[in-house]
């Protein structure tokens, strides 16, 4: 450290010139963030010295967390779920992973995750020293139920299934692996970080949530598609119970007992995801959605004049293209079968899609 403080003009400039190397979104079509809603900024705003780890102090802002966990739940058809707000997918992955393995205490437990599922899952295995198993995929990047059963043990202790899967944006058969979950008595948790706040808002959902008797545990993230600030994950549990496996005792809080994994957790981005709910309604975040979905349609029928076929078409705004080719001056991603990978997040508007379609028809010429 400096033995001197900097002066704070000297510091704030040197800040900026740091965040000016940042890249600004507009032509970021590979993130499945967003720059926060303005509601939601400004909530940050209001929150940023609350702990969630000590919520005795910040009753307020627990409450906040409630209504979070009650407004998600509801939206995942069971306003009694139990649920707390995380950092993120990772966090709720592992999270569910954890309740998993402690509701069947087996000698080699074992897990069994589609082929598409994040690598936060790999994560999760790490740490709890879980065994995975790999479901492949159908043609369409969709978990194949077929190989699901002969997969599944007596050591098994959770199935995952993915609502809007990272790389392709599908979703993979959640109403069956509710069936095989509830015929094999295995925990099913549905990893719906970036579909959750998608799929509910579409015109014909199709169910995945507590609707399905056999789903147990689903990861929603408000900082992806819920444009809250960073970090802001939610865990839901059918039986909120299932907490208490995770609990280890706090003597000195104001609390006496904690199931989260971090200690000191954000009020800021919690009161973010929240006030963006309650701003927008159902009404707004339908129109969110169905944006992102019409700009998704639109960047494939684009692409796809171009040349450029679709890889797959998605159920969420993910589209992917047989296309090796990527103008300057835009992010895209790739997927690992090296399909280009664009998000049709908020920030990638209709005009952000014609012109990115008009320099790839240049880049074509
Ligand atoms: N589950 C799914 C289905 C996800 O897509 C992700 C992240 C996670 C879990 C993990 O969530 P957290 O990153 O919140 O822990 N999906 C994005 C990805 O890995 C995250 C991301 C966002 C990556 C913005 C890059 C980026 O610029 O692609």
């Amino acid at each position: 450290m400096r033995e001197v403080g900097c002066p704070e003009e000297d510091l704030f400039s040197f800040l900026l010139s740091r965040r000016q190397e940042d890249l600004g979104y507009r032509n970021i079509l590979s993130s499945m963030c967003t720059p926060p809603h303005p509601v939601a900024a400004r909530a940050h705003a209001m929150f940023l010295e609350t702990n969630l780890g000590d919520p005795g102090l910040f009753p307020g802002t627990a409450a906040l967390e409630e209504l979070l966990v009650e407004r998600l739940g509801t939206l995942m058809h069971f306003p009694k779920a139990g649920g707390y707000a995380t950092s993120g997918g990772t966090e709720s992955n592992i999270q569910a992973f954890r309740i998993a393995k402690k509701q069947k205490p087996v000698k080699s437990p074992n897990v069994v995750v589609p082929a598409s599922s994040h690598f936060s899952f790999q994560k999760a295995c790490d740490i709890l020293g879980l065994e995975a198993r790999t479901v492949p995929l159908d043609s369409e990047f969709r978990m194949d139920t077929e190989a699901l059963d002969g997969l599944v043990d007596k050591n098994t202790v959770c199935i995952v299934g993915v609502v809007g899967t990272t790389e392709y944006g599908v979703v993979d058969p959640i109403a069956s692996l509710s069936d095989v979950a509830e015929d094999r008595d295995v925990f099913l948790h549905v990893d719906a970080a970036f579909g959750g706040m998608v799929v509910p808002f579409l015109d014909r959902p199709v169910p995945f949530d507590f609707r399905l008797p056999g789903v147990a545990s689903v990861s929603v993230d408000p900082h992806k598609m819920g444009m809250s600030t960073i970090p802001a994950g939610c865990l839901l549990v059918r039986n909120p119970e299932h907490f208490s496996c995770l609990n280890v005792d706090t003597p000195y809080l104001t609390v006496k007992r904690e199931c989260t994994l971090a200690g000191t957790r954000p009020g800021a981005s919690v009161a973010a995801a929240v006030a963006v709910l309650e701003y927008l309604g159902m009404d707004g975040m339908r129109a969110v959605v169905a944006g992102c979905m019409e700009n998704a349609r639109r960047l494939i029928d684009g692409m796809e004049t171009l040349g450029y076929p679709r890889a797959v078409t998605p159920d969420v705004n993910v589209a992917t293209f047989s296309c090796d080719r990527v103008p300057a001056g835009w992010r895209v991603s790739r997927t690992r079968n090296g399909h280009m990978r664009i998000v049709c997040m908020p920030h990638v508007t209709r005009d952000v899609i014609e012109n990115f379609l008009k320099d790839m028809s240049d880049t074509n010429a």
